[in-house]
């Protein structure tokens, strides 16, 4: 399979990636004072993705993501001190979407002659490899047709096969790359159940059916699996095969899982009715148990308990707006569409409401909902954790309900997390998360997180482009942004 044209329907314009060098100091006030010219709002966010770039490059070349603040990498998130460059496998599709060719081709030629697992003796995230470094990979062969990122990809899938080897199928959730041996006790939902849309591409170019019999035989195994109340528990054990507990989830432990559920029956050209049906099952519980509206009317996704809701809503579960628009778009269930279109508006409404009401304009990491955050002296500081770490979620939403709806507010919306990104996690040397977003003085965390370059600025950059780029009737987006297309 060859490349996939990134606009369809339109010639592409390349444009001088110089063009975009706009100094920071300039950000539109809001949409409505430059419709005419989204070119403005575009060669900001380019300014941003170079800033971030940039300094990566300065002070952390090589190396996984970068301290903005020390001035150093960060060898402490999720794939450790190796030299395996997650934030120049992460950003490049970024880049290349954003035609900063430049910067692009540097991201290549060490990714052609430097990278490497090979002496990873760590214990490593068979779902974070997966989703920024297979997904990563797979995209750029998708948007280029160039073979090195097909072979990379497959490289490192094959670096996670080990993980597999269990009696059920599930994997453990690490493995080390030097040894090959894998790790874990009880496995997590949205690990194991986020892979198929990497898995079912990579077996599709290569005409290898591994990766997609590996998929397929997770697939079946969470089908037939009993659930009770058709609720999907956030951890089993790839051993035995039994749940390991009773929370349910839309926050970290089983949020992608949904997401693969719908995205693997998109990808599969709606053909993949085992997808759909699982999707429509899933949704439906969590319909009946997760969805809340607490007394300010905002309509909020709780975790559970086996049933029993613990009324916190995650930041990383704002990605359900755009879950449930995409899910409205797409007709997974006709009979739901209008139902799944008036959750994803008011999912997104309640995340925007959490930025608006902090003092950054940036949402926390997580917020009990269950008693009115907006009335009363200052009662509204429900967080359970006050951190903004430069999560891409509230912006995806807005990405798809502005691809879906086309209401102006979301790229308003999305112009208001802009600036407050400009303000408050804009640093001299990159972009940091910051610990308090209730307090407009907040110190920063200084980490720059890959998931800054291949999300929150893709999903902001799509916003204020056209629909034909990256068009939602030809590609999905992987869990990390990644763009893979649909195959018909
Ligand atoms: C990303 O790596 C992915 O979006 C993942 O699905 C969830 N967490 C981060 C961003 O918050």
């Amino acid at each position: 399979m060859g490349s996939v044209p990134l606009i369809s329907n339109h010639k592409r314009r390349y444009q001088n990636p110089a063009k975009a060098q706009t100094t920071s100091s300039f950000v539109p006030k809001s949409v409505s004072d430059f419709d005419e010219n989204l070119d403005a709002h575009r060669s900001k966010i380019k300014e941003m993705m170079l800033h971030a770039w940039n300094n990566y490059k300065l002070y952390a070349w090589g190396k996984n993501e970068l301290s903005p603040i020390s001035k150093m990498s960060y060898d402490h998130g999720v794939f450790g001190k190796h030299n395996t460059g997650a934030t120049i496998v992460d950003a490049l599709d970024t880049l290349y979407l954003m035609n900063l060719t430049s910067e692009y081709d540097e991201g290549r030629n060490w990714i052609a002659t430097q990278f490497s697992l090979d002496e990873v003796d760590e214990n490593i995230s068979v779902f974070e490899t997966n989703i920024r470094f297979v997904g990563g990979f797979l995209s750029l062969y998708a948007l280029t047709g160039d073979l090195l990122y097909k072979d990379k990809a497959k490289y490192v899938a094959d670096k996670l096969l080990p993980a597999f080897n269990t009696p059920t199928g599930i994997p453990y959730t690490r493995v080390n790359f030097k040894t090959g041996v894998p790790d874990g006790g009880s496995s997590i939902l949205s690990d194991f159940g986020t892979l198929s849309v990497e898995f079912n591409y990579l077996s599709y170019i290569t005409n290898d059916s591994t990766y997609k019999t590996i998929s397929d035989r997770i697939t079946n195994f969470l089908n037939a699996k009993e659930k009770s109340n058709g609720l999907y528990p956030s951890w089993l054990d790839p051993q035995t095969g039994t749940w390991d507990s009773k929370v349910s989830t839309l926050g970290g432990l089983g949020d992608s899982f949904y997401e693969y559920l719908l995205k693997s029956w998109l990808q599969s050209g709606k053909t993949d009715g085992k997808s759909r049906q699982m999707f429509i099952d899933a949704i439906v519980a969590v319909m009946k148990y997760m969805i809340k509206i607490n007394p300010d009317h905002l309509t909020y996704l709780t975790s559970l308990i086996g049933t029993i809701p613990d009324n916190r809503m995650e930041h990383l579960a704002c990605f359900a707006g755009g879950l449930f628009a995409l899910a409205s778009n797409s007709n997974v269930n006709i009979n739901l569409s209008q139902q799944y279109l008036n959750i994803a508006k008011e999912l997104t409404r309640t995340c925007h409401t959490l930025y608006q009401l902090s003092d950054t304009g940036l949402g926390p990491e997580a917020t009990y909902l269950e008693y009115s955050i907006m009335q009363g002296n200052g009662s509204w500081r429900y967080s359970s954790s006050v951190k903004y770490i430069l999560r891409p979620e509230t912006v995806e939403s807005y990405f798809y309900m502005w691809r879906i709806t086309h209401n102006p507010i979301y790229r308003d919306w999305a112009w208001e997390a802009v600036q407050a990104l400009e303000k408050h996690c804009r640093t001299a040397n990159g972009y940091s998360g910051i610990i308090d977003v209730y307090n407009r003085n907040s110190a920063q965390d200084n980490v720059q997180q890959s998931f800054f370059l291949a999300e929150t600025l893709k999903y902001l950059y799509l916003l204020y482009s056209s629909d034909n780029i990256l068009s939602l009737n030809e590609w999905v987006f992987n869990t990390e942004a990644h763009p893979l297309p649909i195959l018909k």
